[in-house]
């Protein structure tokens, strides 16, 4: 008998049931981070120490599954991005690069409006793709990426990524993201850092 199904006979059906409005996994311990947690990420540092003096408000939260973990098996978690903007720029992830460069993940939108920006880490391309409710965006191996919500609605997504990709914070931390995603007249367009 393997972990997967030992911990389906402990639940009551064998399924995880999402809270789509509340962007939680109930029974299910969550991540926060807050905007002090996102020192360095936005462009406009002096908007950004601004708006913590006003306050530290929880830009997202993240619900981890991990059934099992080694080879072949698959971790996922459920992120929610709440709506905000430092500045023109609206509210962000840290980012990160996945530990194993070559693990790929797959993004599936469930609630609310965003993009994803994706650099990729040799080339240092960028680019934004919609994540929004019913569409699916594919992370490619050896790309950063980053979640940032355009809208006025939480951003509500699940996250599917190898049990051994693991985070690279630090790599991000140390020369983030080459590009940024504001709203200029009304438009959300990518811009250089
Ligand atoms: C994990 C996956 C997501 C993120 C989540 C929060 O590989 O990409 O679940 O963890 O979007 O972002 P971050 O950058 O704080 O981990
Ligand atoms: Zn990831």
């Amino acid at each position: 008998m393997n972990d997967r199904f030992l911990k389906d006979l402990k639940s009551k059906d064998g399924a995880v049931n999402l809270n789509l409005s509340q962007g939680t996994i109930p029974g299910h311990p969550r991540t926060e981070r807050y905007l002090s947690d996102l020192y360095g990420a936005f462009r406009d540092a002096q908007s950004y120490e601004l708006a913590l003096t006003l306050g530290n408000p929880l830009v997202y939260a993240v619900t981890p599954i991990e059934p099992a973990s080694g080879d072949g098996q698959m971790h996922y978690g459920l992120g929610v991005l709440h709506p905000g903007k430092i500045g023109d720029e609206f509210y962000l992830t840290k980012g990160h690069l996945h530990a194993r460069r070559s693990a790929a993940e797959v993004y599936v939108g469930l609630r609310g409006t965003g993009q994803m920006l994706l650099e990729d880490e040799s080339s240092g391309e960028s680019r934004m793709v919609a994540l929004q409710e019913n569409s699916v965006v594919y992370v490619p191996s050896h790309t950063a990426h980053r979640t940032v919500n355009t809208g006025a609605e939480p951003l509500v997504y699940l996250g599917i990524y190898p049990s051994n990709a693991g985070h690279d914070y630090a790599a991000i931390a140390a020369k983030n993201f080459r590009m940024v995603i504001v709203e200029r007249a009304g438009v959300v367009v990518l811009e250089p850092r």
